[in-house]
């Protein structure tokens, strides 16, 4: 069987997500570098987006299906546990993340500094302090969901935490998401302890 293939960009937080599975399960995989609505991308991705995957002649879209399809098609460690209640923690925080952080917190308040809109090119600031409550609130959420276990489903290690380290990752490199993880009391913790995981050493962008 082929090796699997992640079609998508090495900085997008999604296509890192899925190539942090590849990597705690140790599955063999190449990175094809494509940008969004590319036509490769879109002849797999009804909308365009990264990442896309193929493997031999199956092909799929959406991070989520496309970590579900890796976690039951190769061994290694589970990504979802198997645990119902814990399963659906992991899928509630996926949803979470993805429905509404992803939008608060890279959509418009990372996009703000990576696609400057404000005079001279500089990034807006009243855009950005316009989302920092939202900012701040949900950091306080994940912040506390992590607080008990040390996850943010329950007490080990999965997808859910998986899908969220990348976004840290660039809060962490912003002045204000930097200064808003760095006043969290697990949080911070948290981020530093994931982040010494090789799948997410190996996948920097
Ligand atoms: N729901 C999708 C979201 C993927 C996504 O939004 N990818 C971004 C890059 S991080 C993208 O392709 N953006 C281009 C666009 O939305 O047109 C998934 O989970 O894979």
């Amino acid at each position: 069987m082929a090796n699997i293939e992640i079609l998508g960009a090495a900085r997008s937080t999604y296509v890192r997500a899925v190539r942090m599975v590849c990597e705690e399960k140790a599955i063999p995989y190449d990175l094809a570098p494509a940008a969004p609505h590319s036509p490769d991308v879109s002849a797999i991705h009804p909308f365009g987006k990264i990442p896309v995957m193929r493997h031999g002649d199956f092909e799929l879209c959406e991070s989520k299906a496309i970590a579900t399809y890796l976690d039951l098609s190769f061994p290694g460690p589970k990504v979802f546990p198997t645990d119902p209640r814990q399963a659906a923690l992991a899928e509630q925080w996926v949803s979470l993340v993805n429905t509404k952080m992803d939008g608060t917190l890279v959509r418009t308040y990372l996009s703000a500094y990576v696609f400057p809109k404000g005079a001279d090119g500089k990034p807006d600031r009243n855009a950005i302090d316009a989302v920092m409550p939202a900012v701040a609130e949900q950091i306080g959420l994940i912040d506390r969901a992590v607080a008990a276990g040390g996850y943010l489903a329950g007490d080990s290690f999965t997808y859910a935490d998986i899908n969220l380290m990348p976004i840290l990752f660039y809060l962490q490199k912003s002045p204000e998401g930097a200064a808003a993880i760095a006043s969290t009391a697990h949080l911070s913790d948290y981020y530093q302890r994931l982040s010494q995981r090789p799948s997410f050493q190996n996948t920097m962008p």
